[in-house]
C-alpha cells in the first residue's frame, strides 16, 4: 500500500512527526496495525541497517530513524496492545550492559503487554545484577534480555549466572534475543528459552506463565 511505503521512506529520513501522523491515517482509514508495523516502520528500518552496513547513513542518520521508529510505535501501541487484559504473570525486560540498542526490546515488550503480562522495563545498558534484582523485587515470572551486539550478548551468560547466585534460578525462565542471539548461544548460557522475533516471545512468555 503507498501509505506503507511512505512511512518507510519518511522514517528513513527520521521525519517523526510526519510518521506519526501517517500511521495515526492509516489505523483511521482501517489498515491492519500489525501490516503497518512491518511494512512501514520495519521495512524502513531495515533498510535504513542496509545502508548503514554498506557506508552509505551514518549513526546521526540511524538514530534520527530510530527516534521516528520508536514515535511512530506509540501511537500503534494502543491497537496491538489488547486493552484491559488482566495480568497473566510478570516479566522484568531490558537491553543488557553496554547495548543501547532498544528498538526490539520495546518490540518484544509491547506484545507480551498485548498478551496481558505486565512488563517492568529496565531499559537500556542493564546489569546482570540488575536483571535480578528487579525479577526478585517484582517476583518475576520471566527475565527477558535483548542485545544486539556480539561485544554484548555474553551479558546474557552473567544474568544467568547472577540467577542462579541470587537462589532465583528454578522460579524465573530467563528468555534472551536480538539480532546476533541464536538457539545454539541460548543453550550454550543455559537460558531457557530464545525465539528470532518479538511475536514469538510473546507466545513462549505466555506459556511460561501459565505453564
Ligand atoms: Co547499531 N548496530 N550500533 N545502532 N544498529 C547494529 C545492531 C549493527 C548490526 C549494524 C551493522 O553494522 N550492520 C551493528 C552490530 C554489529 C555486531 O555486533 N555484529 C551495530 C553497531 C556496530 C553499532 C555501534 C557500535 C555503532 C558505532 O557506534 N560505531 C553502536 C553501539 C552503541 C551501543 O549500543 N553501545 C550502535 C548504535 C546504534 C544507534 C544508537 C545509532 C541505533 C540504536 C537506536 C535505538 O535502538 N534506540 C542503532 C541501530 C538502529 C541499528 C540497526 C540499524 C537497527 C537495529 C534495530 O533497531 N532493528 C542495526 C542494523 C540492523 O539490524 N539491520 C544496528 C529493528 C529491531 C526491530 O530489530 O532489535 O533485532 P531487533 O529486534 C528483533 C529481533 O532481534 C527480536 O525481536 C525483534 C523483531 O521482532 N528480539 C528479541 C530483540 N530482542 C529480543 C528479545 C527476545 C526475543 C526476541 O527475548 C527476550
Amino acid at each position: 500500500m503507498e501509505s506503507l511505503q511512505e512511512i518507510s521512506k519518511l522514517l528513513q529520513k527520521g521525519r517523526a512527526p510526519q510518521v506519526k501522523e501517517l500511521v495515526q491515517q492509516a489505523l483511521d482509514s482501517g489498515e491492519n496495525p500489525q501490516k503497518i508495523l512491518e511494512e512501514g516502520l520495519l521495512s524502513g528500518m531495515s533498510e535504513i541497517g542496509e545502508k548503514f552496513k554498506n557506508n552509505e547513513v551514518f549513526v546521526p542518520e540511524v538514530l534520527i530513524a530510530a527516534r521516528a521508529m520508536n514515535a511512530g510505535i506509540e501511537v500503534l501501541r494502543p491497537s496491538l496492545v489488547a486493552a484491559g487484559v488482566s495480568s497473566k504473570g510478570t516479566a522484568v525486560i531490558g537491553t543488557v550492559k553496554g547495548d543501547l540498542h532498544d528498538i526490539g526490546k520495546n518490540l518484544v515488550k509491547m506484545m507480551l503487554e498485548g498478551k496481558g503480562i505486565s512488563v517492568i522495563d529496565l531499559g537500556v545498558n542493564v546489569s546482570a545484577e540488575a536483571f535480578v534484582a528487579a525479577a526478585v523485587e517484582h517476583h518475576a515470572d520471566l527475565i527477558c534480555c535483548s542485545a544486539l551486539l556480539t561485544t554484548t550478548m555474553n551479558e546474557m551468560g552473567r544474568v544467568v549466572a547472577e540467577a542462579q547466585r541470587q537462589g532465583i534460578r528454578d522460579q524465573v525462565k530467563i528468555m534472551v534475543g536480538g539480532a546476533p542471539v541464536t538457539q545454539a548461544f541460548c543453550d550454550r548460557i543455559g537460558a531457557d528459552c530464545y525465539t528470532a522475533d518479538a511475536a514469538s516471545a510473546a507466545d513462549a512468555a505466555l506459556s511460561f506463565c501459565v505453564a
